[in-house]
């Protein structure tokens, strides 16, 4: 491609799993024309937690933290596309739901910090570490257009 090929690690958090939001992110994620290249839905285990929410380890929000994205499985997503990082970021809204502009995934779904819905790397570094730690590079998929109407004419 002519942009240098980017991706990020979407995950909808256990609340968005249990409040049937999976349809809509995915929706939105595909609407804006970025490619799905790895999903899977787990309960995540406390070590790629703790690994993913190491610069948070200190915080005394810490511990309800690691225990509300245990409190159910949550479904991680691989996107790719130009600029993916840091359109996902804006596509989700602010961390503190409070400030998340309507019309972002916080913004439309979540009224508190600690039940904010969803999750979306913040760097394409971040993104790159986020999405060895969540996959194997096995469950992640390069696929092409080729079967859509639009590669034929
Ligand atoms: O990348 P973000 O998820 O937007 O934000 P982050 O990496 O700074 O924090 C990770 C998660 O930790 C965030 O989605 C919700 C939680 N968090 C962050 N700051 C606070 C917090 N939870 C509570 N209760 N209070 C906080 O101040």
């Amino acid at each position: 491609p002519s942009w240098t090929r980017e991706r990020t690690l979407v995950a909808v958090k256990p609340d968005g799993v249990q409040r049937r939001l999976v349809g809509d992110v995915i929706r939105r994620f595909e609407r804006r024309g970025f490619k799905l290249v790895g999903m899977k839905m787990l309960q995540a285990p406390e070590s790629i937690l703790a690994e993913h929410y190491h610069d948070l380890r200190r915080k005394p929000f810490y511990p309800a933290l690691i225990s509300y994205m245990s409190s159910g499985p949550v479904v991680a997503m691989v996107w790719e596309g130009p600029n993916v990082v840091c359109t996902s970021r804006a596509m989700i809204g602010h961390t503190d739901s409070a400030e998340a502009a309507p019309g972002t995934i916080r913004g439309d779904f979540s009224f508190h910090i600690s039940r904010n819905v969803i999750h979306a790397s913040d760097s394409v570094e971040g993104a790159q570490r986020e999405i060895q730690l969540w996959f194997q590079s096995n469950e992640l998929v390069d696929w092409t257009d080729e079967g859509h109407c639009s590669s034929l004419y």
